[in-house]
């Protein structure tokens, strides 16, 4: 039974997503697990006592819909759809690829966000917890359409804090670095199992899915009047983006 109210978690299939869903589901709220991949949320869904409504965060009508289904009022959101699909240098950038990442990245979140905005404001204690990256911060070799649409990310939370300045609502950003999870640099280097562990490679301990759902929580659970504008997380031994500690 929820204690909390609603919680909304977008990217729920793996990952932070999924880890975040857990973790607001044990700090009692109710949790809509939004993703794509149908089995995978039903059953994060039933673990965890919460909904599962599949959805595109890219496509508006889904959207839409996912707003319909959510009702309200709806306490938190967590913006957490996204990643990087390729790492080519500027002069070989794949259009498509960039085209993609701004949309799951930016315009997706946007999409969710719009859609949902009358249910956080019912709740009179909203929060949005917006899942962007160190890669919002930085710019590094071969990253660029992934750091141009975290950049994104970025300027778009700080843009809806600005905008909604007097509105009964809180506009966060979590920005993580390394996080070791199952998809997301496979993802990136489309499935190719030995470019992804090299991101990782000798790190001994990068961060894990969980790390970020505790910050993200933390961030969802201040008093209403407290607004973390970002938080950035790294695993100690990435002092910056490219000084990581590596045992090799
Ligand atoms: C992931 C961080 O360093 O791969 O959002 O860009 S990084």
């Amino acid at each position: 039974m929820s204690t909390r109210g609603q919680a909304v978690v977008t990217g729920a299939s793996s990952g932070i997503g999924a880890a975040t869903a857990r973790r607001l589901a044990a700090e009692g709220y109710e949790v809509v697990c939004v993703a794509r991949r149908q089995e995978r949320i039903e059953a994060l869904a039933e673990e965890i006592g919460g909904r599962a409504v599949v959805c595109d965060v890219t496509d508006a009508a889904a959207v839409q819909a996912l707003a319909d289904a959510v009702g309200g009022p709806l306490e938190v959101l967590v913006n957490n759809a996204g990643g990087a699909f390729g790492a080519s240098p500027v002069a070989a950038a794949d259009s498509d690829e960039w085209r993609r990442m701004y949309d799951v990245n930016v315009i997706g979140l946007m999409q969710v966000t719009r859609a949902l905005l009358p249910a956080l404001l019912r709740s009179g204690t909203g929060v949005i917890v917006n899942v962007g990256s160190t890669a919002g911060r930085v710019a590094y070799e071969g990253g660029g359409g992934y750091t141009a649409a975290k950049h994104g990310t970025k300027v778009v939370t700080e843009t809806l804090r600005l905008e909604l300045y007097d509105q009964p609502i809180r506009v966060c950003e979590v920005a993580p670095g390394m996080v070791r999870t199952d998809e997301f640099a496979l993802v990136r280097f489309d499935g190719d199992r030995a470019r992804a562990d090299a991101v990782y490679a000798g790190v001994a301990e990068p961060l894990v899915a969980e790390d970020v759902a505790d910050a993200i929580a933390w961030v969802a659970t201040r008093p209403p009047h407290v607004n973390i504008d970002e938080l950035v997380i790294r695993p100690r031994a990435q002092a910056a983006q490219h000084k990581v500690h590596r045992v090799l």
